[in-house]
């Protein structure tokens, strides 16, 4: 819990950051025959951090126990009962349990964390999240040596979430990382939105964010974590796995078997959303590429 991560940004950062990127796309444009060196590539440098307004985070949403619109959470969600709420952490831990919500915010140092987020469907926003690090959750929890994974779950309660009423995913939600992908410093349990308690259309009352991989690794309202010696099978890849691989990296040279991954549709602009190049593990190559050296990214989709 003492341990900060010393390139965390906050909304005083916003600048810093924003050149900080700028010098990395223009050496990018610069190596791949100045393509990225133009207008559109500086606007968006100079744009990245400037996190969207609450309307756009709260009411273009994935959430689909409450249905398949991106206006349905913000609708339905509501009838979500958060409190009281347990996160049962299992499997090979040293000390299993259900910890009370309120246990584990009274152990945990939340801060905030600006951070592009990118869904599969190329669409993408900047959001400053509240949250602490999963690694200290973990950690609370006491991982035991053999485990490799960690799998999440989504709460199920049809009763509240309209969605699960319908049977085309097999609910409960399941995502999963690899351990080291979950103890990296930049992987959030998120509890807010602007300083403010996170909207249960959000996912509340915690949900993970990995801001280098598509939006659907992000799982809402946790209720249980398993540490696994097993790769789990996560929801989209049951679904699809032609299309949905477990690490789920956003990478611009990795198309959707349906559609290009090379640029994204900034929410905010209305109909006139300006598309923008994709950046390779969404602009944290720096922090994580480290954690793939040797893999092949395109197998390992
Ligand atoms: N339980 C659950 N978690 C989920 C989803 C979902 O349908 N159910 N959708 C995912 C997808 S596809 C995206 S893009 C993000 C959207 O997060 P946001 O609505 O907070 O922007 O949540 C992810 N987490
Ligand atoms: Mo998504």
């Amino acid at each position: 819990m003492a341990h900060r991560w010393t390139n965390t940004l906050t909304r005083d950062d916003v600048t810093p950051e924003a050149h900080f990127i700028n010098r990395r796309q223009l050496m990018a444009g610069v190596a791949a025959g100045a393509a990225l060196v133009g207008a559109g590539a500086s606007a968006r440098a100079g744009e990245a951090l400037e996190p969207n307004p609450w309307e756009d985070i709260t009411q273009y949403n994935n959430f689909y126990e409450f249905g398949t619109g991106k206006g349905d959470p913000a609708a339905y969600a509501s009838a979500l009962t958060t409190e009281p709420w347990s996160v049962k952490i299992d499997g090979l831990v040293d000390r299993p349990g259900d910890y009370d919500f309120k246990d584990i915010m009274a152990e945990m140092t939340v801060e905030e964390r600006i951070y592009r987020f990118r869904c599969v469907e190329a669409w993408s926003m900047v959001i400053p999240w509240n949250g602490f690090e999963l690694a200290d959750l973990l950690a609370m929890a006491g991982v035991q040596g053999q485990a490799k994974y960690v799998r999440f779950e989504t709460l199920y309660r049809p009763s509240e979430m309209r969605g699960q009423k319908s049977g085309w995913i097999d609910w409960p939600y399941v995502e999963g990382l690899r351990l080291d992908e979950a103890q990296h410093p930049l992987t959030i349990m998120a509890t807010g939105i602007y300083g403010k308690t996170i909207p249960n259309q959000n996912g509340a009352p915690l949900r993970l964010v990995v801001p280098w991989k598509y939006g659907f690794k992000s799982i809402k309202s946790i209720v249980r974590i398993t540490l696994t010696d097993e790769q789990p099978v996560n929801t989209w890849q049951a679904l699809q796995a032609s299309e949905y691989g477990f690490y789920a990296n956003v990478n611009p040279q990795v198309d959707h078997p349906r559609w290009s991954q090379a640029s994204e549709r900034k929410i905010g602009g209305g109909l006139f959303s300006p598309r923008v190049p994709t950046l390779m593990f969404n602009g944290y190559e720096e922090e994580v590429a480290s954690l793939y050296e040797g893999m092949d990214l395109r197998a390992n989709y």
